[in-house]
């Protein structure tokens, strides 16, 4: 497959106080990233905040991280809307700004059968040239599916991936048994060692954008048999999880992008920015992570 594997952000969108796309902050965590060494962006995802943006602002995201990483690195486009037009415009812009693959979330909000689901992802691959990632959260999409089903939607010529959003890791094990050439990204960062056990090809996580070297070497470490050092790692990064996500995770993760020097910005509305208390949370989350 030509979908990358390895330690992949999904990339944050810094915004200002109107909610407007803060190009050079975007710029500035792309070459940060890439520097330490990841193996490729999810651009516009949950955590790129798409859901709380218009198509135009997604289109301009996609735009900038395919000049600044200027084939460096292999993109995914997340391209999932409520729309399916908007979907379908997106994987044609993302097609034409040279993404490696697209990826669109299962529908949600309306409780749809599986055979609607089915024909939404079917129609996509046969517009989209690039392979498409199904990205599975059904934690908030409230929309889950078996291993059976997932296997279904595996056999769509083009849908050559899943972004396995989901604690239920015998779920995920069935899933590497019956399709071994399938892709599955891990999607819980919390759960990265337990996943790469059960051979998961790459791992795509919010975390990442700041805590890109620890994972890495968890990856290598994992990769080079040192599971000592793979679980160590883990725990270390479980317990910087731990603090972020108990302190508003998205703007803690802009939050600390700006202590680094990386501008970072806001977080689109309805999210708030950080309170006092929770910056004071933020700056003892920076110091944790460069003790690590
Ligand atoms: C996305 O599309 O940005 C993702 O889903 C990345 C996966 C993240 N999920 C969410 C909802 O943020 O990295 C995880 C998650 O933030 C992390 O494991 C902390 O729980």
């Amino acid at each position: 497959s030509a979908l990358p594997g390895g330690i992949i952000p999904a990339l944050l969108t810094p915004v200002d106080s109107r909610g407007d796309i803060l190009r050079d902050h975007l710029v500035s965590l792309l070459e940060y990233t890439l520097d330490c060494g990841v193996s490729g962006f999810y651009v516009g995802g949950s955590t790129g905040e798409c859901f709380l943006m218009s198509v135009s602002q997604r289109k301009e995201v996609l735009s900038i991280a395919s000049e600044t990483v200027s084939g460096r690195v292999p993109l995914i486009a997340h391209i999932g809307a409520q729309n399916v037009d908007d979907s379908f415009y997106l994987a044609e812009e993302a097609h034409a700004l040279g993404y490696s693959a697209i990826s669109a979330v299962t529908p949600y909000y309306y409780g749809f059968s599986f055979q609607e689901v089915f024909s939404y992802y079917q129609e996509l691959c046969q517009i989209s040239q690039l392979p498409m990632v199904m990205y599975f959260i059904p934690a908030l999409t409230g929309r889950t599916f078996t291993s059976q089903e997932i296997a279904r939607l595996a056999a769509i010529p083009g849908l050559e991936g899943i972004k396995f959003t989901d604690g239920d890791l015998f779920k995920l094990e069935r899933l590497r048994g019956q399709l071994p050439d399938f892709v599955i990204y891990s999607g819980y960062d919390e759960l990265l060692l337990p996943s790469l056990s059960l051979g998961v090809n790459g791992a795509i996580g919010s975390t990442y954008n700041v805590t890109a070297p620890l994972v890495i070497a968890l990856w290598e470490s994992f990769r080079e048999g040192d599971l000592a050092r793979a679980g160590h790692l883990q725990r270390e990064l479980n317990t910087i999880i731990e603090m972020l996500v108990g302190n508003n995770l998205y703007p803690t993760l802009k939050d600390l992008l700006a202590r680094r020097g990386l501008g970072g910005g806001l977080c689109r509305r309805p999210f708030l920015p950080l309170t006092a208390s929770q910056k004071e949370e933020s700056a003892r989350i920076d110091t944790h992570i460069t003790r690590v």
